[in-house]
């Protein structure tokens, strides 16, 4: 939720918090999971301030706020901006590294060697690079992958699952998950739920890889499966797909859920991520854990939080109930931003 009262630019602090944001943009582009949080909280704390904040010793006194970060507070202070920023901002080669970063499956070591390498644009990638087939898609269809999909067509991606899959049987149930659910007018991919009442993963997951991905591809709507995962935390197909007459590939995921795990699951592919590590972290401070299948009780941790016990279940049909037990007042998915 949006602390709409301070942060704003009647926040003592707020040209900190400027640079600080970039910063922290930075970090999560690069895919430094810690340094982003790390950040995100430092933030945070600053936004409920409402002193200004100048030396590195009053910034230390903050909550998520360490030595290091002191120091930046204090640089910016001193001299409205800082050095580590400017020299991001600066490295030639840090383009290159996020252009090639956002090719579907390429994260930041994959990148990173490429630079290292030498390659500077996604033509010297496909004429010289070793490139796996997924990565040669990914490059072929870069505009595509990294294009905005308009809600209508989202929907009209949904509806050509939906109505293939219920013609082989009616009693399957797809929904539009992600930034969709949110409310988004338009998404990065088409993130679908597929479930079907009383059915086990195995009975949804072998009508959908054996009879649903076979007609759709052969239909021309799927193009190419780009990765697939069946294990304890989930069950998914990635692909892309086309609509009929047009030459756009979308990024879609399917995602099998079987019916006693559709609550915890409609909780977790709506998001947005930051709200699901939110509402996580809560679910282990009462004790409890919280993922994509479920949500459990009498989990032990350890001195760190680390799990010691599984827990039993408490809760995974109901998305409502899970925020019910948690305590949370339930939160339409167009609020799920943090
Ligand atoms: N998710 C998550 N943590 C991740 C990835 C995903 O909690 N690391 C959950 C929350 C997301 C949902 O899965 O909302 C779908 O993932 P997407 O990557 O498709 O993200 P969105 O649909 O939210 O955004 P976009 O419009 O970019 O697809
Ligand atoms: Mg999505
Ligand atoms: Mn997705």
């Amino acid at each position: 939720h949006k602390n709409t009262g301070m942060g704003g630019s009647d926040n003592p602090n707020a040209r900190t918090i400027q640079v600080l944001q970039q910063m922290c943009e930075y970090y999560n582009k690069m895919q430094d999971q810690w340094r982003t949080i790390a950040y995100r909280k430092a933030i945070a704390s600053l936004r409920k301030e409402t002193k200004k904040i100048s030396t590195r010793k009053e910034a230390r006194n903050l909550p998520y706020v360490g030595e290091r970060l002191a120091a930046k507070i204090e640089e910016i202070f001193f001299t409205d901006r800082l050095r580590r920023l400017d020299n991001a901002q600066q490295e030639p080669t840090d383009a290159v590294l996020q252009m090639f970063m956002k090719i579907y499956g390429v994260g930041f070591s994959q990148a990173s060697k490429w630079v290292n390498q030498g390659y500077r644009s996604l033509e010297d990638l496909s004429a010289r690079a070793k490139l796996t087939e997924n990565q040669r898609i990914g490059i072929r269809h870069f505009e595509d992958f990294n294009s905005r999909i308009p809600r209508k067509e989202v929907e009209q991606h949904g509806k050509i699952v939906r109505e293939t899959l219920q013609a082989m049987d009616p009693a399957f149930e797809i929904t539009i998950m992600g930034s969709y659910r949110r409310g988004m007018k338009d998404s990065g991919d088409i993130d679908l739920i597929i479930t079907k009442k009383n059915a086990s993963l195995q009975d949804i997951r072998s009508i959908v890889i054996t009879t649903l991905v076979p007609k759709l591809s052969a239909f021309g709507f799927l193009k190419a499966g780009l990765a697939t995962m069946y294990n304890d935390s989930g069950s998914k197909w990635h692909g892309a797909s086309v609509l009929p007459g047009s030459k756009v590939w979308r990024r879609i995921d399917l995602l099998l859920v079987p019916w006693n795990e559709i609550g915890a699951a409609m909780l977790y592919f709506t998001g947005n991520d930051i709200f699901n590590r939110s509402i996580r972290l809560l679910a282990s401070k009462k004790g409890m854990r919280l993922n994509q299948r479920g949500l459990y009780k009498d989990v032990s941790r350890g001195q760190n939080r680390q799990k010691l016990t599984e827990g039993t279940l408490v809760e995974s049909r109901s998305e409502r109930k899970i925020f019910q037990i948690l305590g949370v007042p339930w939160r339409d998915p167009v609020h799920r931003i943090c």
